[in-house]
C-alpha cells in the first residue's frame, strides 16, 4: 500500500509520512540516550496468578513523559525539523502536551490493540491534535510497526473501548471490523523518519516477535489556539514550543527558540 507522504492529505487521510528528518548522527544520539534510560529502569516486582511474588526486569514500552524529565528528550521535542513537519498539519503556533517512548524489545515486545488517542485524555479538548511518531530503528511490519486505517478519524467519532486479556500495552481495545481492518496501512519508516497521525484514527500495532528492536519516540502536540488543556487535571506541564498562544495566560512553560529548553 502506497503512504501518504502529501501534508494536503493529512486532513482527508488522517496521517502523513515525512521522509529522512533527523540524520544518523542524531538517531545514534537519541539511541544511546534511550539505551540508558533502559538500563536505568527498576525492576519490578508482581504477584502471579498462584499468588507468588515475582521480580521481573521492566518493560521498554512504559518510557513514559522522558521530556519532562530530561533536556534531551525536551530538545527532541522542539527539533525545528520535527516542528516543520507538525507546522504543516496543525499551523505555526504549537504546544508539546505529552510524550512516550515505544519501545519493543526484540521476540517478545508488546502489542497494542486498536485505539484512538484522543478519548483518553481527558484533560484535553479539541480535535487539533496530533502524535508524532519518530522512528529510531527501522520499524516494518517483521518487528510490529505502527499500523493506521486511513480516514478513520473523519468525522471525530469516539469510538468505544474495551478491556482486553491484559497481554497488550494499552489494556484496551476499539473492535474493528474486518473489512476496516481490511484497509489497514502499516507505516514502514525507517530510523530518522517520522508519521503523524490525527488524535482520532485508528491505529495500533502487533507482537514484535522478530529479532529486532523496534523503538518509536511519540510526541504529541496541539494547536495552541483551538485546543483547550485543563492543567489542573493534566498529569505533566504543557510547553508552548512554537507560534502564539492567544488565549494563554501564562501558564504554559515557553519553548520556544528565545526560551532555553534546559530549564
Ligand atoms: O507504537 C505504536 O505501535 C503505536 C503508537 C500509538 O498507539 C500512539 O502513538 O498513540
Amino acid at each position: 500500500m502506497r503512504l501518504n507522504e502529501d501534508p494536503l492529505r493529512f486532513q482527508s487521510e488522517g496521517y502523513c509520512v515525512f521522509r529522512n528528518i533527523l540524520d544518523q548522527e542524531a538517531i545514534l544520539e537519541a539511541r544511546r540516550q534511550l539505551d540508558r534510560l533502559i538500563k536505568a529502569m527498576p525492576d519490578k516486582t508482581i504477584v502471579d496468578d498462584m499468588g507468588k511474588t515475582q521480580v521481573v526486569p521492566a518493560r521498554p514500552e512504559h518510557l513514559v513523559e522522558p521530556h519532562v524529565k530530561e533536556t534531551f528528550w525536551r530538545r527532541l521535542c522542539c527539533h525545528p525539523r520535527i516542528l516543520d513537519s507538525v507546522e504543516k498539519i496543525l499551523g505555526p503556533d504549537l504546544l508539546l502536551i505529552m510524550s512516550h517512548l515505544i519501545v519493543k524489545p526484540p521476540s517478545d515486545g508488546m502489542a497494542i490493540k486498536w485505539h484512538q488517542d484522543n478519548p483518553y485524555w481527558h484533560s484535553v479538548e479539541g480535535t487539533d491534535i496530533v502524535t508524532v511518531w519518530l522512528a529510531l530503528d527501522d520499524s516494518t511490519v517483521q518487528n510490529g510497526c505502527m499500523k493506521v486505517i486511513p480516514t478513520s478519524h473523519e468525522g471525530y467519532p469516539e469510538l468505544e473501548m474495551r478491556k482486553t486479556d491484559g497481554r497488550d500495552l494499552l489494556g484496551v481495545e476499539v473492535q474493528v471490523t474486518a473489512e476496516l481492518e481490511e484497509r489497514a496501512a502499516p507505516v514502514e519508516l525507517k530510523a530518522g523518519d517520522l508519521s503523524i497521525h490525527d488524535s482520532f484514527i485508528l491505529h495500533g500495532s502487533d507482537a514484535n516477535t522478530s529479532d529486532r528492536r523496534r523503538a518509536g519516540y511519540t510526541m504529541r502536540y496541539a494547536n495552541a489556539n483551538t485546543v483547550h488543556v485543563d492543567l489542573a487535571e493534566h498529569w505533566v506541564p504543557v510547553y508552548q514550543v512554537r507560534g502564539t498562544a492567544k488565549n494563554a495566560t501564562g501558564e504554559y512553560i515557553d519553548l520556544r527558540p528565545t526560551h532555553s529548553a534546559d530549564g
